[in-house]
C-alpha cells in the first residue's frame, strides 16, 4: 500500500516520553493521524519484537504501509520528508546537520544524567556547570532566527523543543540564563498542536524508562 498523509500511521513504544515524543510532537503539529501502541515489555521480550517484520527490531517502531522503520531518528526524518519539514538548500543542510549533531550530543549527556547518575541532585549542580556550552551555543544560534535551520520550521525543531521540556522539568533554573531558548520555546509551544499534545492525557506522564534516576515511569 503507497504511503499516504491521509492514512493512519502506527508508532509504538513504552508509555513514556523518552525517544518517542519529539516524533509524536511532529505527527501532532502536521495533523497526521496515528495509532500510538503503548508496549508491553512482557510482551515485547517475549515475542512481540521479532513478530513484527522489523529489520533491526527497536522501539520506537513506525508502520506506514510496506515501510517498517525502527531508530528514532530515522523516523522523524522520514515523517520530516513526507512532510516538508526538511532542509531543501545547501546552507540549510549545513544547519540541519550540524544541529542534528549537537542535539545527539545534548541526547547523550542527558541520558548519562537521568539513567546514570549516582546522586541526581549532585550530578545535576555539575551538569548545569559543566554541560551548557551547546545551550549557549543554541540560544546564540537562535538570537537571530525564528528556528534551528533558519527561519522555516524544521523537523529537528520538535527534536529540541522535547529536550528543553525535559531539562526545564529536571531542572528549571538552566533555562534562566538563555533568553532565546526561553522565547524559542514559546514559539514552538505556539505552534498548531502543539500546546494541546503537551497538555493532553496523551502525552505521557513519565520521561524516562523504570530504571532511570529522574523522571522514571511508575511500575
Ligand atoms: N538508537 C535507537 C535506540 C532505541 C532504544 O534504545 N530503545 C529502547 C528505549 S529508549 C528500548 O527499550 N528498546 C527496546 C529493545 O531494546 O527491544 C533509537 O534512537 O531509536
Amino acid at each position: 500500500m503507497a504511503s499516504n498523509s491521509q492514512n493512519s500511521v502506527v508508532l509504538g513504544y513504552w508509555n513514556i516520553r523518552g525517544l518517542v515524543n519529539s516524533i509524536r510532537l511532529l505527527l501532532e503539529h502536521v495533523g497526521q493521524k496515528y495509532e500510538y501502541q503503548a508496549v508491553d515489555g512482557e510482551k515485547w521480550f517475549g515475542g512481540q519484537k521479532h513478530s513484527m517484520g522489523l529489520p533491526f527490531p527497536n522501539l520506537p517502531y513506525l508502520i506506514d504501509g510496506n515501510t517498517k522503520l525502527t531508530q528514532s531518528r530515522a523516523i522523524l526524518k522520514y515523517l520530516a520528508r513526507k512532510h516538508g519539514l526538511v532542509a531543501t538548500s545547501e546552507e540549510e543542510m549545513q544547519k540541519q546537520d550540524m544541529v542534528d549533531g549537537v542535539l545527539l550530543d545534548i541526547q547523550n549527556n542527558w541520558g548519562r544524567l537521568v539513567y546514570a547518575s549516582e546522586d541526581f541532585e549532585q550530578e545535576k549542580q555539575k551538569f548545569m556547570k559543566e554541560k551548557v556550552d551547546n545551550f549557549r551555543g543554541l540560544d546564540k544560534w537562535l538570537s537571530n532566527q525564528q528556528y534551528v535551520t533558519g527561519n522555516k520550521l524544521n523537523f529537528l525543531d520538535f527534536a529540541l523543543l522535547e529536550q528543553l521540556e525535559g531539562h526545564a522539568a529536571a531542572m528549571p533554573e538552566l533555562l534562566n540564563q538563555f533568553p532565546n531558548l526561553q522565547k524559542y520555546r514559546e514559539r514552538m509551544m505556539n505552534l498548531k498542536g502543539v500546546k494541546e499534545y503537551l497538555t493532553s492525557d496523551r502525552n505521557p506522564e513519565d520521561w524516562n524508562g523504570p530504571q532511570a534516576k529522574w523522571g522514571a515511569m511508575k511500575m
